[in-house]
């Protein structure tokens, strides 16, 4: 039975991830941080007590400001494959908090690199490792953008993620480690963040819909992103570190479509013209904004047959789907006079 190690487990890919390895049969560790209130709501149906005999899911309080945590994590784990998927990963939030961003995501990840590297050196074990690359790197490079086009980060995050996909490329070369990048283009979920904009514009709807808000407040609508399913994408994941030999793949659908046009989906799903119920609001613009993002899957396509199963139309579908359940069970607290609470 293969041993995985996920840090950023308690993340939307993480909890996809976790699910796809234990039905493969892996035992599956995941790395959480100490929070004072609960953070594993999307792993919660995975968990089993350690009690028992053989938890096939066992958690580890950790943090990738903590090198020597890390060391030890993988000590008492001794795993075949770490995935790194830990980040303070939203953009906007990264003009605000630039130096802890650059800490957990730069940093943070050549703290992890450098554990496996002991690790491997002390247990002459050869761990593989996925490192979460990300489209924002490529920022203001014109699309599609594959992995031939040149970075060209416009955000602390972006800049921290290109620094994390060298230091990856660098251990590779230095020091023959199994690493691959993964370059993945936005991939969204019911269980994406509620302040990425998929997610923001999906429970908006529902909750419009079900009469518990009136507007929604947004910023750019004219970027474009290529937007994927985050559970196709965590395969991708996994077929990289399975490959005779490691290396960088970018990962997207190919396609591009704008949040004005996520809008429309969103919205016409059900009955409603967003037009009616949009207004902007600059809080929400960028000082440097990403205009473009279409990603160019064919390497990961053709080198280890991976593809997309979830369209553009299924995948708003599914959100706003999920969004407006959940929003008529709020629905129903409200009228039996529960406080609710907006997340914006
Ligand atoms: P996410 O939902 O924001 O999850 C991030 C995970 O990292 C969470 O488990 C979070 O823990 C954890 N984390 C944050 N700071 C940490 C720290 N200091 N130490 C340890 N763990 C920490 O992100 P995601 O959408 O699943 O994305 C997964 C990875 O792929 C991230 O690295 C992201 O930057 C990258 N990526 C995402 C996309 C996308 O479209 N989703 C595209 C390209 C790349 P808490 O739950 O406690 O906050
Ligand atoms: O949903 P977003 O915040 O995602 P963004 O910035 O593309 O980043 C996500 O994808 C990256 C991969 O390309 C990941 F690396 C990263 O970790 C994250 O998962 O914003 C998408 C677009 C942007 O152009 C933004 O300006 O939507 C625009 N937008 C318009 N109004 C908004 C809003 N974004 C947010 N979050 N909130 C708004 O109100």
């Amino acid at each position: 039975m293969k041993r995985a190690l996920i840090a950023g487990i308690t993340g939307q890919d993480g909890s996809y991830l976790a699910e796809f390895l234990a039905g493969k049969g892996y035992e599956v560790h995941g790395i959480v941080r100490r929070a004072s209130s609960f953070n594993t709501g999307r792993i919660d149906h995975l968990y089993q007590d350690p009690h028992e005999n053989k938890p096939r899911l066992v958690l580890h309080y950790g943090d990738l400001s903590d090198g020597t945590g890390l060391r030890r994590i993988l000590e008492n784990v001794r795993p075949d494959e770490v995935y790194n998927l830990a980040a303070q990963s939203h953009v906007k939030v990264s003009f605000e908090a630039p130096e802890y961003t650059a800490d957990i995501v730069a940093s943070g990840t050549l703290r992890l690199l450098e554990a496996v590297r002991d690790y491997n050196d002390i247990s002459k074990a050869s761990v593989r490792v996925y490192q979460a690359g990300s489209s924002e790197m490529f920022g203001a490079a014109s699309p599609p953008q594959s992995e031939a086009t040149p970075f060209y980060p416009r955000s602390p995050y972006a800049a921290s993620k290109v620094a994390a996909h060298w230091y990856a490329l660098n251990y590779r070369e230095a020091y023959g480690m199994f690493i691959c990048n993964g370059i993945l283009f936005n991939h969204e979920s019911p269980r994406r963040g509620e302040t990425f904009v998929t997610r923001k514009i999906t429970r908006a709807v529902g909750r419009i819909k079900h009469g518990l808000q009136e507007k929604l407040f947004l910023g750019n609508l004219d970027a474009k992103r290529d937007w994927g399913f985050a559970g196709d994408y965590v395969e991708a994941m996994c077929m990289m570190l399975q490959h005779d030999k490691p290396d960088d793949y970018v990962v997207a659908t190919g396609e591009a479509y704008s949040v004005q046009e996520f809008l429309v989906k969103a919205f016409g799903r059900v009955g409603l013209n967003w037009q009616d119920y949009v207004e902007i609001d600059p809080r929400y613009f960028r000082p440097t904004e990403v205009d473009f993002l279409q990603g160019d899957p064919t390497k990961v396509m053709t080198t280890l047959g991976w593809k997309p199963r979830v369209s553009f139309d299924e995948l708003v579908n599914m959100m706003v789907d999920q969004d407006l359940d959940l929003a008529l069970r709020e629905r129903t607290l409200t009228d039996a006079g529960f406080r609710r609470h907006i997340h914006s």
